[in-house]
């Protein structure tokens, strides 16, 4: 049995693609994280600090993003979205997927809030270097981990559709652009948002909004 604890159009919803792709049978439960009051405190024994995604696979919870994708990914070999060990791609596609977490979205929440700092500051380090990282990487590689779509592609896929295109923080490059149009032009990506689009529908925060 599998359990996805979720919230529309949030940091979720790029787990909510990759079920999609894997063709994976799962309960999606909604956290209404906007709600009024919060998160019912019930929710912390799922995950420690209330956020969303959270997974629950035949009583084993799982947390974090980079996790749960590695974690799924891998639990669903069939779709071939995780290079298994001993495959070339293997490391790049780590690499990637935790960057994403660790690096990536700490520069751009630094940049969000204005946080001023020396790369040695903190773990995730500079900004700039970030930029520079990823549109070289993606220069160089059609994909986060090489030469074909993994389940890395998700993570860094959602990470700059949403900073590049809605916050507005992770600039502008035809790299960025390109890849966007080759990571999301898929069937489950589609499903994911439609999917994603009628549960926004239907929370408070959203109303009159969607
Ligand atoms: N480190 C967590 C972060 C998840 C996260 O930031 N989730 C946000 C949604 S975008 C959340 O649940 N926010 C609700 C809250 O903080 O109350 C992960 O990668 O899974």
């Amino acid at each position: 049995m599998l359990k996805f604890y979720h919230a529309p159009w949030s940091r979720a919803s790029g787990v909510l693609w990759l079920l999609e792709e894997l063709g994976a049978d799962y309960e999606l439960v909604h956290i209404d994280i906007r709600a009024e009051g919060g998160v019912p405190e019930e929710y912390r024994k799922i995950q420690p600090n209330k956020k969303v995604p959270a997974i629950e696979h035949d009583g084993t919870v799982i947390t974090e993003r980079a996790a749960i994708t590695t974690y799924l990914a891998d639990a669903f070999p069939d779709a071939g979205l995780a290079p298994p060990i001993g495959d070339p791609m293997r490391g790049p596609y780590l690499t990637t997927l935790v960057y994403c977490d660790a690096v990536f979205d700490p520069c751009i929440a630094g940049r969000a809030h204005g946080l001023s700092y020396q790369s040695n500051d903190y773990s995730f380090g500079l900004f700039d270097d970030m930029v520079a990282y990823v549109e070289r990487r993606l220069i160089e590689h059609d994909f986060a981990a090489g030469g074909r779509f993994t389940a890395a592609d998700i993570q860094l896929a959602s990470g700059i559709g949403y900073t590049m295109d809605q916050l507005k923080k992770l600039p502008e490059k035809p790299a960025f652009r390109a890849y966007l149009d080759r990571a999301k032009d898929r069937p489950a990506y589609r499903r994911a948002q439609a999917r994603d689009y009628e549960l926004a529908k239907t929370v408070p925060a959203w109303e009159g909004k969607v």
